[in-house]
């Protein structure tokens, strides 16, 4: 395979350029807003907006802001990954794994994943106010050969997991709600715990000092012990999923029934 550039440098070189620089939702007109809106400046233009009934707060409910988060980053990303050569760049879907596919001669070949977290710092300003989810444990972490709805490729697939974790201090006073964004950017296994990030879902939880996930020392010595033991955490597995796990496993079966049909064929010419 080629020699390409490494993506974690790469994206920790980029994520140093970013800001998140939304001031708040826009809207357009309202009972206080009036006319012409002039501003000489960026500070001016938001006062401006604000005294004009113009802008929103973002949302406080931490998924919802999340998500605003992430959707600024991988905005940001993408745009950078388009000025490099012979790099590509896939969206995944909101609910899928991951965020964003990396591909191309740019780094070295091969299909690369990165996932996009966003936490709010607890007010000990030490932690994350609840674990960072790693993964969904119970179907295409769990079943990794095996191509799960809402991905691009089976999990094993990936040469490269690599998360950017977006930590940030929660403001209720301002519209941006967002201060002190720290960036990270680490493999999954190495921040993760043994514990998981919620007592209702089937979710593999990081390690909660930020300290630990800036270093990388999560409860894992290596990637295999990873892999060990949160594939054989007893997760408990739903009726729907437990449906399309079957659904899958035939049609893996269907598949190597074939190759092996083509084979013989193939042996006997
Ligand atoms: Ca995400």
């Amino acid at each position: 395979m080629a020699e390409g550039l490494d993506l974690s440098s790469w994206l920790q070189d980029q994520c140093s350029d970013f800001r998140f620089d939304v001031g708040g939702v826009f809207q357009r007109t309202s009972d206080t807003s009036w006319w012409p809106l002039e501003a000489a400046g960026p500070a001016e233009l938001e006062q401006r907006l604000e005294r004009g009934g113009h802008l929103l707060p973002l949302p406080r409910e931490p998924a919802a802001l999340a998500n605003v988060l992430e959707v600024s980053i991988v905005n940001f990303l993408t745009a950078r990954a388009s000025r490099l050569p012979g790099a590509d760049i896939q969206r995944g879907s909101e609910r899928g794994y991951p965020d964003l596919e990396f591909s191309g001669p740019a780094f070295g070949g091969g299909f690369h994943a990165v996932d996009v977290k966003a936490a709010r710092r607890a007010a000990n300003g030490r932690q994350t106010q609840s674990r960072i989810t790693l993964y969904t444990g119970n179907t295409y972490f769990k079943w990794p050969e095996l191509h799960w709805p809402g991905t691009f490729r089976p999990f094993g697939d990936y040469l490269t997991h690599l998360d950017i974790l977006m930590i940030y201090t929660f403001n209720p006073e301002s519209n941006a709600r967002v201060e002190d964004l720290e960036i990270i950017v680490q493999q999954p296994w190495r921040i993760a715990s043994r514990d998981r990030s919620s007592t209702t879902r089937e979710y593999i939880g990081a390690v909660n000092s930020i300290d630990a996930l800036r270093a990388g020392e999560g409860a894992f010595a290596s990637p295999m012990e990873f892999y060990l033991y949160w594939r054989r955490f007893p997760f408990s597995v739903s009726p729907q999923v437990q449906t399309q796990l079957q659904r899958l496993l035939r049609a893996a079966q269907a598949e190597l029934a074939e190759f092996r049909r083509r084979d013989q064929q193939g042996g006997a010419e």
